[in-house]
């Protein structure tokens, strides 16, 4: 008999599903969608009398009365490669980096660390409004970047400057930034460390906690749709995985099968609010599996353990498109951001363990010299090449003109409106009329 119209759209709808790896349910039109879901279900409804019939569940029938109690798991085990030593302790697992890799990953770790230094001091003197140090989290922004095509879309959070620099963001771009200065690429509009680079693939940077989050996973569908074997990585931090976003972020991806990993960095506090107060959980990878999604916990200070996951993980987001949720256990070393004072919440001793026994840039370290890639000459001679890169950039970006004024109002719309152009038109007018006032000779030209 003749299939009919039903079973034959049906089938089309399957084979289209097929052809595109795109749920049918998100590529057709509302009608014919409603004909997928029919068809679906009819299809997969047989009833099994010996277990749960419920929508979606997966469960088996219990005749015990019991709780799952949360103390009675193990904690998910983190992931490492090296031990506090920079030895490889399982041969396997080393990701067998040539020289000039792991060279890279060490000079981007140190680079950064200097140019957080300077930028610190910088803003203390009163040169720039605020900042925020990465120190302790090196390993987790170059381990994870070493392992992406230099075209997966990054959405960071503020604390992953390593990322950007590693593919490529120049030491002068990142001061431009930070100085708000003409040759900033946002213009003077954004405040010091929302980088943001098209060419590098890197959304700008947003404050408001995990904002970025949702973008990244509609981002992700989006990769997917295209057909294009990229990924999207959202950065984000243990405090920020508390926000609304980050579950609409989490079940949106694990649901759409957006390719897309979820790295949170678990830095031990949330400004002031330690992880103890923050959740009760098995910190943020207990998460992973109640979203469906594949989930590893790793040292975030083993810069190859970070590598390893995050290439695996890659490969599940792009080749599976499923997401993945990464839990790097770090230590933020520095203050939250020079708003901060950490001494009031957290001992002295507790940031020196960090900073002088589990160190990412110290373990890799140790790691080159076991090797014989790196010693004690090179590293004198290393550190005093990138003080000098970073302080020559430093001056360079201070010195540059301000934006111009009038960046104030431009780009907020393709053709400015005229209600704008009026407001334009005032300060122009103003200005010039009291320059004597304005230190204008600071400030590129008001075209
Ligand atoms: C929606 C929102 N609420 C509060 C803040 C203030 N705030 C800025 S950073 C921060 C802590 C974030 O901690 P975490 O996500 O762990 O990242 P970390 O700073 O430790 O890298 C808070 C509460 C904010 N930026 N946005």
């Amino acid at each position: 008999m003749m299939a009919s119209l039903f079973q034959r759209t049906c089938r089309f709808l399957r084979f289209y599903q097929k052809q595109v790896k795109v749920p049918a349910q998100h590529i057709a039109s509302k009608q014919t969608r409603s004909i997928y879901y029919s068809a679906t279900r009819l299809q997969e409804f047989a009833v099994d009398d010996d277990k749960p019939q419920f929508p979606g569940s997966k469960s088996v029938f219990s005749e015990k009365l019991e709780f799952l109690k949360p103390d009675e798991y193990d904690g998910i085990p983190v992931y490492r490669v090296m031990n506090r030593d920079g030895e490889v302790i399982d041969p396997d697992q080393d990701p067998g980096l040539d020289k000039e890799t792991v060279t890279k990953m060490y000079k981007t770790m140190t680079t950064l660390n200097t140019m957080d230094k300077i930028l610190y001091e910088s803003q203390r003197q009163g040169r720039i409004s605020f900042y925020m140090t990465n120190y302790g989290e090196e390993g987790t922004h170059v381990g994870s970047a070493a392992a992406l095509n230099e075209k997966d879309i990054i959405f960071g959070q503020y604390r992953e400057a390593g990322v950007i620099l590693w593919r490529g963001f120049s030491l002068e771009t990142a001061m431009n930034q930070c100085y708000g200065n003409c040759d900033d690429l946002g213009k003077g509009r954004q405040m010091p460390v929302h980088y943001g680079s098209k060419e590098h693939h890197f959304m700008t940077i947003s404050s408001p906690l995990a904002t970025q989050m949702p973008h990244a996973s509609g981002a992700a569908y989006a990769l997917k749709r295209s057909g294009r074997d990229l990924c999207v990585v959202c950065y984000f931090g243990d405090g920020a995985a508390s926000e609304g976003d980050a579950h609409a972020a989490f079940n949106f991806a694990a649901t759409l099968d957006a390719p897309v990993i979820f790295f949170c960095r678990n830095n031990g506090y949330a400004i002031s609010t330690p992880t103890a107060e923050q959740y009760r959980g098995d910190g943020i990878a207990i998460r992973g599996p109640a979203y469906g999604m594949n989930t590893i916990r790793v040292d975030g200070n083993d810069v190859f353990a970070v590598y390893n996951a995050t290439k695996a993980a890659r490969k599940i987001a792009v080749e599976e498109s499923k997401p993945v949720l990464i839990e790097a256990m770090t230590y933020r070393i520095g203050h939250h951001s020079t708003s901060d004072d950490s001494s009031a919440y957290r001992s002295v001793d507790e940031v020196r363990y960090w900073d002088s026994e589990d160190h990412p840039i110290g373990r890799l370290r140790k790691y080159m010299m076991q090797k014989e890639w790196w010693d004690v000459d090179t590293e004198k001679a290393w550190m005093a090449e990138t003080k000098k890169n970073v302080m020559q950039e430093f001056q360079a970006a201070e010195k540059r003109k301000k934006p111009s004024p009038t960046n104030m109002l431009t780009d907020v719309y393709e053709e400015m409106p005229d209600h704008l152009q009026k407001q334009l038109d005032e300060m122009k007018k103003h200005v010039e009329q009291y320059k004597e006032y304005y230190p204008l000779d600071q400030y590129e030209a008001m075209k």
